[in-house]
């Protein structure tokens, strides 16, 4: 394939490429930056810099880049049956390998997969499964799910309007009925006085306070991201999920943990929950579950909501033409052998995390840094105005933007939402490659803090 030079592709980009999450008449006239190539954890673009990639591209190249297995997976299974659909009586055979397989790595009894094509149309599965799940057994009012202010659970409509994020309830006017809202744990933001054990209860109970407010036989179901990526890595206090746990099984609402990206090793464990020690109902997965290596998500249900879809429910009226597509759930299984026969969660939770996290607290030193969180393999830096004091800038996401430009300047990759700088690396980073993005996240900081002081 002959390759365009770079202005020639961002010229073609502007004039016929809508991007997701962004302002496309800026965007055009800046200019987007064309990535080319990967290898471990590093990405290069069509100008040729070498970027270290700290977010495993969207919180999801978990086994890093350039892995030939999955793309020699993907082949196998193209030459051998390239499609055939999970409708009519049939199936395909990595297909149900893979959900046999994840039965096996999810916590408790999680033990059935629902495939589709992306973390977002998991959470819709979700949203008509369990409604119907309730109906069948006689409570079609038990319909109502609650999520979290700036909860992400992704782009569709229900994953939007599960999903707390006012800019994108604007657009399309969401949220769809019977979806509610409470307040997320963010100690640093509102933990005010209290220890972050005691904030973790306390945020925990505006859980309780909704069910009792709608009632709760009207309430199917709690949805909530272990740890919330998209709006800052909230890392909850551990008293939170098992509070929230503890709520769900008293009022019969079911609890869903969203796994989009803490699945699959983000945290060190395999889950988050397993990582924060509470056990949920259903998880919707998707972008680790391949390593971003091509689309797949998949809704796994307990045997409770399972069995009851399965003796009760008739016919399931949902699917995709993509659910449980052969080529995507052979690359999980290449993927998932990968992460498991070579143990990169286990040395990610036993090696590489406990470095990172002492690293990553050497960054919290900087003057422009409040708090540096960490859990595992994901974890953010809140730049602050003021470090004694936990405030905020003024004007919120002006310095987190400056000091996301500056460290691309520096060969780095981390997001900003906000003034919060996101960690999310593959899992199979080094030290070496630990010690040369603390080396160039300081040196970014250090730059955008003279940019502030002039
Ligand atoms: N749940 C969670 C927790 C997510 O983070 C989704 C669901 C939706 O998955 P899909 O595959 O439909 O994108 C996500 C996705 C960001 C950002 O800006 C985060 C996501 C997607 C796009 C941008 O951090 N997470």
């Amino acid at each position: 394939m002959e390759h365009l030079d770079t202005k020639t592709l961002q010229k073609l980009d502007a004039a016929h490429h809508l991007h997701p999450f962004n302002d496309n008449a800026v965007l055009a006239k800046k200019g987007t930056r064309i990535l080319t190539r990967g290898e471990g954890c590093y990405v290069w673009d069509a100008d040729g810099n070498k970027l270290l990639d700290a977010f495993a591209g969207l919180w999801c190249v978990n086994i890093g880049y350039g892995r030939k297995e999955l793309g020699e997976a993907a082949k196998r299974q193209m030459d051998t049956l390239a499609y055939y659909n999970s409708f009519f009586q049939c199936t395909v055979e990595p297909t149900i390998e893979l959900a046999a397989k994840l039965a096996e790595l999810a916590p408790g009894d999680i033990n059935h997969s629902f495939f589709v094509n992306s973390g977002s149309e998991a959470n819709d599965t979700i949203l008509r499964l369990v409604r119907h799940f309730w109906a069948v057994q006689d409570q079609p009012r038990k319909n109502i799910f609650i999520g979290r202010h700036n909860g992400y659970h992704g782009t569709t409509v229900a994953g939007a309007s599960l999903g707390g994020m006012k800019g994108m309830h604007r657009q399309g006017g969401l949220p769809i009925p019977d979806i509610h809202h409470i307040e997320p744990p963010f100690w640093f933001g509102d933990g005010d006085e209290l220890s972050p054990d005691e904030y973790g209860l306390a945020a925990a109970k505006r859980l309780e306070d909704k069910i009792l407010e709608l009632g709760p036989e009207r309430v199917a179901a709690f949805i909530g991201e272990p740890i919330m990526g998209a709006i800052g890595v909230y890392i909850p206090p551990m008293t939170y999920w098992p509070e929230i746990e503890r709520i769900c099984r008293k009022y019969d609402v079911l609890l869903v943990a969203d796994e989009v990206i803490c699945g699959f090793g983000r945290t060190g464990e395999w889950f988050g929950s397993q990582y924060f020690g509470f056990q949920p109902d259903i998880m919707p997965v998707a972008k680790g579950i391949t390593s971003g290596y091509i689309p797949l998500g998949a809704a796994m249900f307990n045997d409770r909501v399972a069995k009851v879809l399965k003796e009760q429910g008739g016919e399931l009226a949902h699917g995709a033409t993509y659910s449980g597509h052969p080529v995507c759930t052979a690359v999980a299984l290449e993927n998932l052998r990968i992460l498991q026969e070579e143990g990169i969660v286990e040395r990610a939770r036993t090696e590489i995390a406990p470095y990172l996290a002492q690293r990553w607290a050497e960054l919290g030193e900087h003057r422009l840094v409040g708090e540096a969180r960490i859990a595992g393999m994901v974890g953010a830096l809140e730049l602050v105005p003021d470090k004694p004091r936990r405030t905020f800038f003024e004007e919120r996401g002006k310095v987190g933007a400056l000091c996301r430009d500056i460290a691309l300047r520096n060969g780095l990759i981390l997001r900003a939402t906000n003034d919060s700088m996101l960690l999310s690396p593959p899992l199979v980073i080094d030290r070496a490659q630990v010690d040369e993005l603390f080396e160039k996240a300081w040196k970014s900081l250090d730059e955008t803090a003279a940019e502030l002081g002039k």
